[in-house]
């Protein structure tokens, strides 16, 4: 589908309106892609976090915040929490699909045409690989059939394992 692109590379450095993090539930900011997101936004971004859970309490799995973006130039940073893996059983898919999906919508609700996601939950989260791929990419699939925003959907991949993965499965999403 010509409105999902695959790229290689750090999230924080792209021309896009949105970008996901992938966060845990008290958006205390931590290691891998919210460590880079959280250096590179500066420390504003951890104060609006830090409002945003005292306001609201925990972020549930599956669910996802918007908010402001610091010193990374793109409109807005969409906090998402990916499920833990914990062997399959304790609906990891639906709630990966879930974090991919609330993402969208509150991309699309705010307007945007840009976004890029992150390999959410396949770092210290240990979701597998290929299954997390394959659930990111068919529920933007999904979702970019139903909707006109966000226009473009940028994966990027900061390994050339989950790079291949999504090249592969971009060639069978139409
Ligand atoms: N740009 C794009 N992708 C990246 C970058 C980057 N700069 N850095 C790492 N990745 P992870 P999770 C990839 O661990 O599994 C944090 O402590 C990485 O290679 O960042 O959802 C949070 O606070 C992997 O493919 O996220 C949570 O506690 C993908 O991003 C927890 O980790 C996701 O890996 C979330 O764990």
């Amino acid at each position: 589908m010509s409105r999902i692109s695959v790229i290689s590379g750090d999230i924080t450095s792209l021309d896009v309106d949105v970008i996901v993090n992938a966060a845990n539930a008290q958006l205390q900011g931590g290691g891998g892609v919210d460590g880079a997101i959280h250096h590179a936004a500066g420390p504003e971004l951890l104060e609006q976090c830090a409002a945003i859970y005292r306001q609201n309490g925990a972020c549930p799995t599956g669910q996802a915040v918007i908010m402001g973006a610091g010193d990374i130039p793109v409109k807005a940073i969409i906090h998402a929490v990916g499920p833990v893996w914990q062997g399959g059983d304790c609906d990891e898919a639906g709630l990966l699909a879930d974090a991919y999906h609330n993402s969208l919508q509150l991309a699309a609700s705010h307007g945007y045409q840009r976004i890029a996601f992150p390999a959410i939950s396949t770092g210290i989260y240990g979701y597998p690989k290929p299954a997390a791929a394959q659930i990111a990419m068919s529920t933007v699939c999904d979702f970019l059939r139903n909707h006109s925003l966000p226009h473009q959907v940028v994966f990027c991949c900061y390994d050339q394992e989950t790079h291949d993965l999504y090249q592969h499965l971009l060639m069978n999403c139409d």
